[in-house]
């Protein structure tokens, strides 16, 4: 899956230049965030929706989710070796093997969590469990922008809202991962550089090292 510059997105879905720079200052002000626009292509991504699809979705939660690899438990905020699943499947691990090849993450992911959000859905602010999973996290968007809000820990009126658009990458290591919340708001529609982005089913996929003993 090589990254693109083209956008592939119809041309009244195309970000503003002026929405990029933003981005790019607010990403400047969180040391380990790493943002990649167009990591993967619309086809690839309606390829990843279709094998997502065919996966067994937990209801758990109020969002849908899947893991693979290992199966985390949100609750205990726990992850062993007793909840080894097994080997990511194939098109996981090609991911896994290239976010590692292309230097994004040190380690080849073991788990991924595969997350889906319809409008109006979200994740509350959290930082992934410290001791569970290894320092650097990253994050595939597909089917949907929304606003990814990071708040720093020690002060809390450092919020900044990041756009992720569909296609992109996130990467959250050292201080982002540490000492940054993220979260994504629970709404319909996102504004961002005073355009309104309303909310379609987004499945993210999250790739994460286990440490296990
Ligand atoms: O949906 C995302 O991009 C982030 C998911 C997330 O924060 C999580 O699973 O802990």
């Amino acid at each position: 899956m090589e990254a693109t510059q083209l956008s592939l997105l119809p041309e009244d879905k195309q970000i503003p230049q002026q929405s990029n720079e933003k981005k790019e200052v607010l990403i400047r002000n969180i040391p380990g965030l790493r943002y990649k626009e167009n990591y993967i292509t619309e086809d690839e991504q309606s390829q990843l929706l279709a094998q997502v699809d065919k996966g067994l979705w937990l209801k758990d939660l109020k969002r849908r989710v899947q893991h693979y690899g290992f199966k985390y438990d949100y609750k205990a905020r726990k992850v062993n070796y007793d909840m080894r699943i097994g080997e990511l499947p194939e098109w996981l691990k090609d991911i896994s093997l290239e976010l590692y090849e292309k230097g994004y993450m040190p380690k080849v992911a073991d788990q991924v969590i595969v997350n889906e959000y319809l409008p109006g859905q979200g994740i509350s602010a959290h930082i992934d469990c410290e001791p569970c999973f290894q320092d650097t996290i990253a994050s595939l968007s597909l089917g949907s922008s929304c606003i990814m809000n990071f708040t720093y820990k020690l002060d809390k009126t450092k919020k900044y809202p990041v756009l992720l658009d569909p296609g992109s990458l996130v990467v959250l290591s050292d201080e982002a991962r540490y000492n940054w919340l993220h979260e994504i708001p629970i709404r319909k529609s996102d504004m961002w550089d005073g355009v309104k982005y309303p909310r379609q089913r987004r499945v993210s996929l999250t790739f994460r090292k286990v440490i296990v003993g």
